[in-house]
């Protein structure tokens, strides 16, 4: 992949030549030569974005508006095959940040301390010449001094754990300040203010912006309050708790839905579907204005054709579909995210990438967008070559888990292949149903094939891969991890 950029970079620097030094041919005449990629990147993270909740998709209710969002897919890319290869918060962001799957990282759940040695790829940039920024959400351990800064970062703004979504207390470079005002407000405000600083002919930036927004318990900004108070909710036709939707579904699947993460006992009563439905997508208003904001502040510098924008959720979000809400599980509403990519002049305006895309990917993509070679071992590999409009090979099927956690315990250990065509879902330390999903017949995963005969040598084979892939991974091992505490001690008290 290397390669392919440096060609790239190689024509587009000797244009107008006949041959480069190492006999590149340039394009023939009339063909567009290539442009030359951006070279800053701002990394805009959201927290619990579910894939289709933005305007411009055709699943999303007719009533939503995310103009921003819809922005970036119509001056760039909307990446509709975007996933994670673990569907949890801090799992998946330690996944983004060392381009590896969670059995290999070692933050398995919301809690567990990073492990010593843990490398992040901006440390690659910092030691590049770039300029980095880390502002928003970390929430990998829970520690004390797990707002501190980080290896790799200019500058540093976060907060502990979960933080709030009002007057949060942020970590400024080493010292906390309370800091008045709504938590994506006052996070878009300080990367406004630090893209305002960076200058197009100086060393190029790195800004890696994360939000808690859009994460329960919900909180609208003030100004959004009530915006889609009277808008009809759209439920999923798997949500009815009829013997027809739980036919061949786990046991554990229907269990859920009375418990913390289920339609009808979401977070112990405290919540009915449609106001939660409702404020969720409140609570999406502000994280838009926010990404519209960023993208007014490159054109203001002069720096929209340098810089690659990328908006992706940390995990998608169930909403309904199976009588279960939130994130976890290997069903395609949770394992999805949202992701667009914008850099005018690059990119192509509009364009729908079909490429399978992971969040353990992102990693190796910045990297080669900076052409920096850091010898980090990792699973993913760099999907530059689609956002340019070459394809890349196609990957096959890629390995997705999900680690217990004592907190949450209605979710069982989970591993899933996930093809193109095919799912194949294992579940670990339950006495269950396995599942296998045909997503081009049935991409809302409500016909279970795991019984049907002709499917037999298919699931026996995707079992096989299955476990191939974990034994060649060394990921055999499932982790166990101290639990102190579960869900409903939440509503004694704030988090431990
Ligand atoms: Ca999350
Ligand atoms: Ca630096």
């Amino acid at each position: 992949m290397m390669r392919v950029v440096a060609a790239v970079l190689s024509v587009a620097v000797v244009a107008g030549l006949s041959t480069d030094p190492r006999g590149e041919v340039p394009p023939p005449p009339g063909v567009r030569p290539p442009v030359q990629p951006p070279r800053n990147v701002v990394f805009i993270l959201s927290d619990d974005h579910r894939h289709d909740l933005m305007g411009f998709h055709p699943n999303a209710p007719e009533w939503l508006e995310t103009p921003a969002l819809d922005r970036m897919a119509a001056e760039g890319a909307h990446v509709r095959n975007a996933f994670v290869t673990t569907s949890l918060c801090s799992p998946s962001r330690a996944s983004i940040l060392t381009g590896r799957y969670a059995h290999r990282h070692g933050v398995v759940d919301n809690t567990s301390p990073i492990p010593d040695g843990t490398v992040f790829f901006p440390e690659y940039l910092d030691e590049a010449g770039y300029n980095t920024a880390y502002i928003g959400k970390w929430h990998m351990g829970e520690g004390n001094a797990s707002d501190m800064p980080r290896p790799g970062f200019d500058h540093w703004i976060s907060f502990r754990g979960q933080g709030v979504y009002s007057n949060p207390e942020l970590n400024i470079n080493g010292e906390r300040h309370r800091i008045p005002g709504y938590t994506t407000d006052v996070l878009t405000d300080s990367a406004v203010a630090w893209l305002a600083r960076q200058d197009a002919g100086g060393d190029p930036f790195f800004l890696y912006l994360s939000h808690k927004a859009v994460h329960a318990e919900f909180e609208p900004a003030p100004r959004h309050e009530g915006r889609y108070a009277a808008s009809p909710i759209p439920y999923p036709e798997s949500m009815a708790n009829t013997e027809a939707n739980y036919r061949e579904k786990p046991r554990w699947v229907y269990e859920q839905r009375f418990s913390w993460h289920g339609v009808d006992y979401m977070f112990h009563g405290q919540f009915d579907f449609d106001s939660f439905y409702r404020r969720y997508t409140e609570t999406l208003l502000a994280l838009d204005e926010g990404v519209g904001r960023l993208l007014d502040q490159l054109e203001r510098s002069g720096l929209s054709e340098s810089t690659l924008v990328i908006y992706m959720g940390d995990n998608g979000f169930m909403l309904g579909e199976h009588g279960l809400i939130d994130k976890r599980h290997a069903y395609e509403a949770s394992m999805r995210v949202p992701m667009l990519a914008r850099a005018p002049g690059w990119i192509e305006p509009g364009v729908q990438v079909e490429s399978l895309v992971r969040n353990i990917d992102i990693a190796a993509t910045v990297l080669d967008l900076a052409g920096v070679e850091s010898g980090h071992e990792m699973d993913g590999r760099s999907f530059l070559p689609v956002l340019a409009g070459r394809p890349l090979e196609d990957e096959g099927e890629f390995l997705y888990e999900y680690f217990w956690e004592f907190a949450f315990p209605h979710t069982p250990t989970t591993f899933a292949l996930r093809g193109d065509r095919y799912k194949y879902i294992y579940y670990h330390g339950v006495w269950d149903l396995q599942e296998l999903y045909d997503l081009e017949a049935d991409p809302d995963e409500r016909f279970n094939l795991i019984h049907v005969p002709e499917h037999r040598e298919r699931i026996e084979a995707m079992r096989s891969r299955l476990f191939d892939r974990l034994e060649a991974a060394d990921a055999m091992r499932v982790p166990l991890r101290r639990g102190n505490w579960q869900a409903a001690e939440r509503l004694r008290g704030p988090d431990p």
